[in-house]
């Protein structure tokens, strides 16, 4: 007999249109649940014109009298792996952007007094979901996570899965039509089948106080607005245990005061204890740090003492593979690399990048700067688009608020000051306040000019009052020559605030010798000596609290014609698409080293 909760929900899901469902309110921590993998082969339809939705071939229905076919069949024809995109799988796709459609069969173990979720980490770009035939869900924003439920849909044996993805680029999305990197498709993050309990640990966001570091601030979130119910919050190792009851919101907060022994989470002691949080029917566990983080002045305060972030930006993708990053083994890849050249920050560049390479950063000791992909050209002017990107940053947050690694939240790169450009920036801090106001908020300009007169760089746009710390993209060398030389190169750049470069940086084809100082020379001896006039004019930026060389590793991106030296690459990498470490990699490294 079914449960009236199953009842409730089938009810209910009747009740909703069947165009265009969204995606339900996320759980935090999925990699602390029952989770069962829907990684693996998926079997794959390629539909350039768009006529699987309309010929309804999610329900993948097979001939029964002598009369019935179909013009499609999922199986025996192409596979995909899931998690991965369709780009570096098959030579056709690479840069195919359109509709693929993704399907597999699985069985789910009964679990009684449950519920069943399918947990997507990130579908690039737009995709529905539909399972035994039905849709069941829709998520647009292609490195977020989201969650549909299914609980009284599926079934003990054979599923069938099914997922529209579209890639299409549009004016009206983030990012829109034109950026500096791959427009990867596809299921492109790990999928999962969530079970939980009735009533779960929706939520819950444990952390240092911002104002009072012997204090930690707890907050947990029921999936039910049910008052009285018990929550238990225990780090052992503090030998912290708390219970605690829920108001009529399903929410139990508390404050734990003047907590001894604490060892503070930093880059050189990554320090992180066992929490575990428990009601009556569930129970989460996970590793949080706790670290406070502060701006006074020109300075950003890291447990109390001024730090210098030595950043490295780093887009979500393998070279050697020629595709999207998004394994453990990947997260290694990537990271080590940044350890290696001495950073204790990285930029996660342009995107919200997979859980992954949020946590080892945080385990091996990497701050980190997390945006949304408002990367130039957005319809700042759009309600919609709006909407979108509030959604997105709150999907970011939500997901990664209990990682003590994250300093930054990002709200755009390289805007240009308008009045809609402000109401859509404000707008997304609000958003993203709205869950944690512990962070720092940046955004990323490239607005830096030098007035011949004053013979200084500036930078004009009011709406750095808005933020934290201030970052500034700046290609001294490669996109502007030097007006003077970089002795002489003075700043006056959001005086009063700590000062980010969060790019700069020039492109050179591993291998190649040739002028240092010939920017055409394509050659790592001018990107070195570039890298080594950027350092000298940072000694003239007063309020310089960090730099983010642009970028860790070569990367594809449709930008890149030159047939020779890019073809196809963005080169600006410290390393190249080889994984071999540039001049310029050295010099940076001998940079970093020499700050304590
Ligand atoms: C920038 C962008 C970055 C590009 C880079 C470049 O300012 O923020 O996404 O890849 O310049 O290489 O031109």
């Amino acid at each position: 007999m079914k449960s009236t909760y199953t009842v409730f929900f089938l009810l209910l899901l009747c009740c909703l249109p069947a165009e265009n469902l969204p995606a339900q309110e996320l759980m935090v921590n999925v990699y602390g649940r029952d989770v069962q993998s829907l990684n693996g082969k998926w079997e794959a339809i390629v539909d350039l014109y768009d006529q699987g939705r309309k010929n309804k071939i999610y329900q993948n229905k097979q001939p029964q009298g002598k009369t019935d076919f179909y013009e499609y069949a999922f199986e025996h024809g192409l596979r995909l792996n899931v998690p991965s995109d369709w780009n570096s799988q098959h030579t056709g796709l690479a840069y195919y952007e359109g509709t693929v459609w993704y399907a597999r069969r699985f069985d789910a173990e009964k679990k009684a007094e449950s519920r069943r979720f399918l947990y997507f980490g990130a579908v690039n770009y737009r995709c529905r979901i539909y399972l035994n035939g039905r849709e069941v869900g829709s998520h647009e924003g292609g490195f977020t996570p989201f969650q549909v439920e299914i609980t009284g849909l599926v079934k003990e044996k054979d599923n069938f899965l099914a997922v529209e993805v579209n890639n299409t680029r549009t004016s009206d999305a983030i990012p829109a039509m034109a950026f500096d990197w791959w427009n990867y498709g596809g299921i492109t993050r790990d999928v999962w089948l969530v079970t939980t309990p009735r009533t779960y640990i929706r939520d819950y966001f444990i952390r240092l106080d911002k104002n009072r570091p012997d204090r930690i601030d707890i907050r947990v979130a029921l999936s039910e607005q049910r008052a009285g119910t018990g929550v238990q919050v225990e780090i052992p190792e503090l030998h912290i245990e708390r219970n605690l009851l829920t108001d009529s919101r399903g929410i139990a907060e508390d404050a734990v005061g003047n907590i001894r022994k604490l060892e503070r989470w930093s880059p050189d002691v990554p320090r992180l204890y066992k929490v575990v949080v428990s009601t009556e029917s569930d129970r989460i566990e996970e590793e949080i740090g706790f670290r406070t983080l502060a701006v006074k002045g020109e300075d950003i305060y890291l447990n109390g003492r001024p730090v210098f972030l030595k950043s490295i930006g780093l887009h979500e993708e393998i070279p050697q593979r020629k595709g999207r990053a998004f394994s453990e083994a990947d997260a290694v890849m990537l990271l080590s690399e940044a350890k290696a050249l001495g950073c204790n920050m990285i930029r996660l560049a342009h995107y919200p990048q997979n859980e992954y390479i949020v946590r080892l950063a945080e385990k091996t000791g990497f701050l980190l700067w997390e945006e949304i992909p408002v990367w130039q050209g957005i319809d700042f002017t759009s309600e919609a688009t709006k909407h979108k990107a509030g959604r997105m940053m709150e999907e970011m947050v939500m997901r990664d608020k209990n990682r003590c690694a994250l300093a930054f939240w990002g709200v755009a790169n390289e805007t240009q000051p308008s009045g809609a450009r402000n109401d859509f920036l404000k707008y997304l801090i609000g958003c993203c306040k709205s869950i944690d106001t512990t962070r720092l908020i940046t955004a990323a300009f490239d607005l830096v000019r030098f007035d011949p007169e004053k013979r200084m760089f500036e930078m004009s746009d009011s709406f750095i009052k808005e933020l934290d710390v201030v970052a500034v993209n700046k290609y001294m060398g490669w996109y502007h020559p030097w007006p003077v030389t970089p002795d002489k190169a003075n700043w006056n750049v959001a005086r009063g605030k700590p000062l980010i470069v969060s790019e700069f940086g020039g492109e050179a084809l591993y291998g190649k010798t040739g002028d240092a100082d010939t920017a055409g020379s394509w050659s790592e001896d001018y990107q070195a000596a570039l890298f080594r006039d950027n350092l000298e004019m940072f000694r003239h930026i007063l309020n310089l609290r960090g730099t983010s060389p642009w970028i860790l590793f070569d990367f594809r991106s449709p930008f890149r014609f030159h047939p020779v030296n890019q073809e196809g690459w963005n080169r600006k990498g410290l390393v190249s698409d080889q994984g071999l470490r540039k001049k310029a990699w050295y010099v940076m490294k001998e940079y970093y080293t020499g700050i304590k």
